[in-house]
């Protein structure tokens, strides 16, 4: 592990939170050694007076990069990516730089504010719990759908080629994590069931996994996670 020579990176993060696993994954990708500062999204710990002042919207992930400190996932891997050149996130082709700028967007600004716990909890107490997972599942199923077709004529081994790119850190964890935490059946997404079994084999992302971080509870081992919201 490199570190970047300055003040250790800190890193508030989630082990359930997918923009956490995300950062999780660029971090172990460039190789850098980092602080993981554990905020528990179900005790509510975004939402203390301490956590606030560093990240005013009291989301995980943020980043402490010295004195530069940082919230959105999408931001901090491109932040991490301007800073830190090894394995570089963006292709040099323009076409797939553009791609995986598309997709990124589509994955952060589209899929996942849809599976927030807010959300799902008002769901769960206005609507009804099992409407949860319809709400997940047509979300999911519209975004997944969309990213099929936008990489299908770039993928290699990872969606744009043989390299894990942007698009990939922001995908492993929202086809991992949907797949364990909401029961969703990939096998409609030929390429997406694909990249996710790549995607299981690089211990980048591997040691990114909720139940590789040291907040994981050991109870939820195996739980489908929509249930404890
Ligand atoms: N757009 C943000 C979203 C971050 C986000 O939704 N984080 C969730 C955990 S997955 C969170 O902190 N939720 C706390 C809350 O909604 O109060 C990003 O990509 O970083």
């Amino acid at each position: 592990m490199m570190t970047n020579g300055e003040k250790k990176l800190q890193l508030y993060s989630c082990f359930i939170s997918h923009p956490s696993f995300s950062v999780r994954i660029a971090l172990n990708l460039k190789g850098l050694d980092y602080e993981c500062k554990s905020i528990n999204v179900f005790k509510g710990e975004q939402s203390r007076p301490e956590f606030l002042k560093i990240s005013p919207m009291g989301f995980v992930p943020t980043l402490l990069d010295g004195d530069m400190v940082l919230a959105e996932s999408s931001a901090i891997i491109l932040y991490l990516d301007d800073k830190y050149p090894q394995h570089p996130l963006l292709p040099h082709d323009l076409k797939k730089r553009a791609i995986n700028y598309q997709a990124a967007n589509i994955i952060s600004s589209t899929i996942q504010p849809t599976l927030r716990i807010p959300i799902l909890a008002y769901i769960r107490d206005n609507i009804g719990p099992d409407e949860r997972i319809t709400w997940v599942h047509k979300h999911i199923g519209k975004g997944f759908a969309a990213l099929e077709i936008l990489v299908k004529d770039h993928a290699g081994k990872y969606a744009t080629g043989d390299d894990i790119c942007l698009v990939d850190v922001l995908l492993a964890p929202q086809i991992i994590g949907t797949l364990e935490r909401y029961n969703f059946d990939i096998s409609n997404y030929p390429l997406l069931s694909r990249l996710s079994e790549s995607y299981k084999q690089v211990p980048a992302i591997r040691n990114a996994l909720p139940e590789n971080q040291p907040d994981f509870p050991k109870e939820l081992k195996g739980i489908i996670l929509i249930r404890i919201y």
